[in-house]
């Protein structure tokens, strides 16, 4: 076989391979033969230079640097969606839809969850991408085609056959949650800046001159609509999709149809509870007249579509001011910053503290009390700061500083050192983590220590919450996970949640927990930096106590 032949069946067969990947969600072959068959066409490419094609998958690494994007108008113009908030608001769009037709009958929509990155346009002709735009102001975008080229998902050719000479693919250009944070976390590594959000971080890396940095970002793809078309490819917005689909194009897995608003109710609830779940960020879901003839009916309203609108879910961030930063103390000693905010709601929940993680943290975000941030509330996570709005700083924003002795026992607090081996020589440096000294004689270092000891996946004791160990703190009654051993039940009946039953049981669960495994018992000892694992490979080696 010549190179030529061999290098036509290889970027056939990757092809193939990244539509069932990317599009059919059905992987074909495991990764390493994908790698093995990729590696082996970037060889004969590399023989043969004349053979590259701008659609071979090995295409995808970006190119040179631009001076500045050209400008691109829409033939067909990228349109916005008008939203919807309340559940009254999507009622009143249904009857603005029946309305608006002449014939309405029964009118079916189509469900979207609507993406929070970049809309962009693909231009393919004669099944060849040959553009990427941005919408713009919706009449003229930028061309970011080179960097469109790099996006995994996008097809670089269509599948299949039938498609029209001239196809506009219109979509949004997205991150997902996991490829936001392993981003973020390169570049916080890399001491580089990090990103506020997904969508921050998908605008950010698909608007750069230069595509190499695009190539390296972990950006999809998902297909929503089309604009210029040669000729119709369906009657139907649902129809057009699953066109699109089978030639290549990545659609929403969660595209469904709906007879009637109350239906496309059902799916905003049904969404809704698995937005957390859900890969990627969405900040609604977006409803379309199903049928293209009716939303040619129905039309435009400024440059809103009559037949489509968005039905927003709770925004996951918000404005706040940082009123304080109190720090906290673990069970380690590790002393934390604790942003208190003017109380916010975000996403549905009141929120007045946000974890700040540690001094390194508060240098990079560069925040002073008083400072107003972004809030996040993603998910079930406790809520995040995640950018300092500089131009909303007060005079008189004050610098948080590390208390220099514990907030909770007085004693010093001192700051960790990171201590590196190698090559048997030893370095150490400052660590971002600040610790009290006070081990158990400090109230909060003894709580927690005793909350870990009696846990389930330690000791292990029941009938022991946080509550009541606070209690028995306070009260005097423990000064160390050893005096668990010699409570009594006069000392405990009476307080708080000890009735005689709870009392007595609480006993027993101390009785029954003398005799441990070895490993459970050195994880209970939470010693610094000795989890379930090492507890482990400790009692394996030591034998016995
Ligand atoms: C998003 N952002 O997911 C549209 N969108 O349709 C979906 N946006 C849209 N559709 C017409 N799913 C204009 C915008």
């Amino acid at each position: 076989m010549t190179a030529e032949s061999r290098i036509h069946e290889l970027r056939h067969e990757l092809d193939q391979h990244n539509y069932r990947y990317y599009v059919l969600d059905e992987p074909s072959v495991p990764d390493a033969e994908y790698d093995r068959l990729f590696n082996e066409l970037k060889a004969l490419e590399a023989e043969n230079p004349h053979l590259v094609t701008p659609d071979s998958p090995t295409q995808r690494v970006g190119g040179q640097a631009l001076a500045a994007f050209s400008q691109v108008r829409h033939e067909v113009p990228m349109l916005s969606l008008g939203n919807a908030f309340e559940e009254a608001d999507l009622r009143e769009f249904g009857r603005r839809v029946v309305d608006g037709l002449d014939q309405p009958g029964a009118v079916d929509f189509s469900c979207e969850p609507k993406l929070d990155g970049l809309a962009v346009s693909l231009l393919y002709r004669d099944g060849q991408l040959v553009q990427g735009a941005t919408r713009g102001d919706g009449t003229t975008g930028e061309d970011i085609s080179a960097n469109v080229r790099t996006v995994r998902n996008i097809p670089l050719k269509l599948q299949g056959e039938g498609w029209p000479a001239v196809l506009e693919v219109r979509g949004e250009v997205y991150m997902s949650k996991a490829g936001f944070d392993r981003l973020n976390a390169a570049q916080a590594e890399a001491g580089a800046k990090t990103f506020a959000n997904p969508r921050n971080a998908a605008a950010g890396s698909l608007r750069q001159l230069d595509s190499k940095i695009t190539a390296s970002r972990p950006l999809e793809f998902c297909c929503y609509g089309v604009g210029q078309v040669s000729e119709s490819i369906g009657d139907s917005h649902i129809g057009v999709l699953e066109q699109l689909k089978a030639w290549g194009m990545p659609i929403s897995r969660e595209l469904k149809h709906a007879a009637g608003i109350e239906e496309c109710l059902a799916y905003y609830r049904d969404i809704g509870e698995r937005r957390n779940n859900l890969p990627y960020e969405i900040d609604g879901v977006v409803f379309k007249v199903n049928s293209l003839a009716s939303q040619r009916e129905l039309g435009f309203r400024a440059r809103e579509p009559r037949w489509a609108i968005a039905h927003k879910f709770p925004a996951m961030e918000e404005l706040t001011e940082v009123l304080d930063v109190e720090f906290q103390v673990g069970r380690t000693g590790a002393v934390t910053p604790v942003a208190r905010l003017k109380p916010v709601k975000v996403a549905g929940v009141t929120v007045s503290n946000a974890t700040l993680h540690n001094m390194d943290e508060i240098a990079r975000l560069g925040l002073r009390i008083g400072d107003t941030v972004i809030i996040r509330r993603a998910g079930d996570v406790i809520p995040q700061v995640m950018q300092v709005v500089l131009e909303r700083r007060p005079e008189g924003a004050r610098p948080v500083a590390v208390p220099s002795e514990c907030p909770v026992c007085g004693s010093q607090v001192e700051r960790t050192q990171l201590v590196k081996r190698s090559k048997g020589k030893e370095t150490t440096s400052e660590g971002a983590v600040y610790r009290c000294v006070g081990r158990l004689a400090c109230g909060a270092q003894l709580k927690q220590a005793i909350i870990h000891y009696v846990s389930r996946r330690a000791m292990d004791i029941d009938g022991l919450g946080e509550k009541s160990v606070e209690q028995l703190v306070d009260e005097g009654l423990i000064g160390s996970p050893a005096d668990l051993y010699k409570l009594e039940f006069e000392q405990i009946v009476g307080l708080e949640g000890f009735a005689e039953v709870s009392s007595r049981k609480l006993l027993d669960a101390i009785e029954a927990s003398k005799r441990p495994s070895l490993a459970r018992f050195i994880y209970a000892l939470g010693i610094p930096d000795v989890g379930e694992e090492t507890a482990k490979v400790l009692a394996r080696s030591l034998g016995s106590l």
